[in-house]
């Protein structure tokens, strides 16, 4: 056995290897911004009055949760991508559960994740919590084995997650989701509407600078998984809205040139003063760009909800019969 191979998150490191040591523009999957205290942080930036997404998302669902039951009638199963804190999700359940008992499959990578999930939904009454812990297709998998003969599946994917990938690759994703499921099974997508420049760009780069230690923080995350040295007072947030590809992007800026060691994978980084590493982006959408998605996927559009005062909009998609 190799005495010497430190112990690392060897993805981590290997997407450290592929996109922060290499000429061009650095990156890093926006994935790596949530670690304990990077989700910590997140959930405070959905406390903040510059970031309405999330407060968004829960109106909708709660003023709509009747609706959405209604217009899936039958048993259905539940299941989420991304466990997020359970609260918004409440709703919906409860809204299901009064018809009849309800399964409802969390599904996260993160153990933190589905234990605070757990304990916010696991008491509605009617409602079964089976935690799934895996990467989202997989666990979609896994729970559609687990669900009872006769049951359809509904798929939640809120908060606009889907916002983090591109277009070909969200097409992807959904068309991934869409193979795993059948007719009749449903999915509700959360996704961030485009709205006025100056309201987008301060949503994520608060005054407060919450934002910016949310993203400062995957650098701390590298020196304590990996042994890097980088000096977090050396960068700076930005946030910056790319109109063309319609998404915000989140960067950390370089201050001053400097070298970074990073001792787990023992290799230097080098960054010119202004050199930036992007982080994330959060596509921002068209409410008929959301449904050319759907059916590009093949989803059929049940019925979508947008909310007065943030722009964002929930899509209730069902899988279309097949034409025979
Ligand atoms: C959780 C991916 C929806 O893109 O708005 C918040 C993450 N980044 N502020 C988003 C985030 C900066 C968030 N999502």
């Amino acid at each position: 056995m190799p005495a010497l191979a430190p112990a690392v998150d060897s993805e981590l490191a290997a997407d450290v290897l592929a996109d922060l040591v290499r000429s061009g523009q650095k990156e890093l999957p926006s994935r790596w911004l949530y670690d304990q205290l990077g989700s910590a942080l997140f959930d405070a930036i959905t406390l903040l009055p510059e970031y309405g997404l999330t407060r968004a998302d829960a109106r909708l669902l709660k003023a709509n949760a009747e609706a959405i039951a209604a217009a899936l009638p039958g048993p259905f199963a539940i299941a989420e991508l991304g466990s997020g804190s359970g609260i918004k999700t409440k709703w919906i359940l409860e809204a299901f559960a009064r018809r009849g008992p309800t399964n409802y499959f969390p599904i996260d990578v993160s153990g933190t994740a589905l234990e605070s999930c757990s304990l916010t939904l696991r008491s509605i009454p009617g409602v079964r919590l089976t935690e799934v812990h895996a990467t989202y297709l997989d666990g979609l998998a896994q729970a559609l084995e687990q669900r009872s003969a006769g049951q359809r599946m509904l798929v939640l994917f809120l908060g606009s997650t889907i916002g983090n990938f591109d277009f070909p690759a969200a097409r992807g994703f959904l068309s991934q989701l869409r193979a795993l499921l059948s007719p009749g099974d449903a999915l509700l997508l959360g996704a961030d509407l485009v709205k006025p420049l100056s309201q987008m760009l301060e949503g994520y780069d608060d005054p407060t600078g919450v934002t910016a230690a949310f993203n400062l923080n995957v650098l701390a995350r590298i020196n304590r998984e990996l042994g890097a040295d980088f000096d977090l007072r050396q960068f700076q947030h930005q946030a910056c809205f790319d109109s063309d590809e319609s998404r915000i992007e989140m960067h950390l800026r370089a201050r001053s040139a400097q070298i970074v060691n990073v001792a787990a994978i023992d290799r230097q980084i080098r960054f010119e003063a202004g050199e930036s590493i992007w982080t994330e982006s959060s596509y921002k959408f068209r409410r008929t760009e959301i449904l050319d998605l759907a059916q590009a996927a093949g989803f059929e559009t049940r019925a979508q909800w947008v909310d007065d005062e943030w722009p964002f909009a929930e899509t209730l998609l069902t899988v279309r019969e097949r034409a025979k």
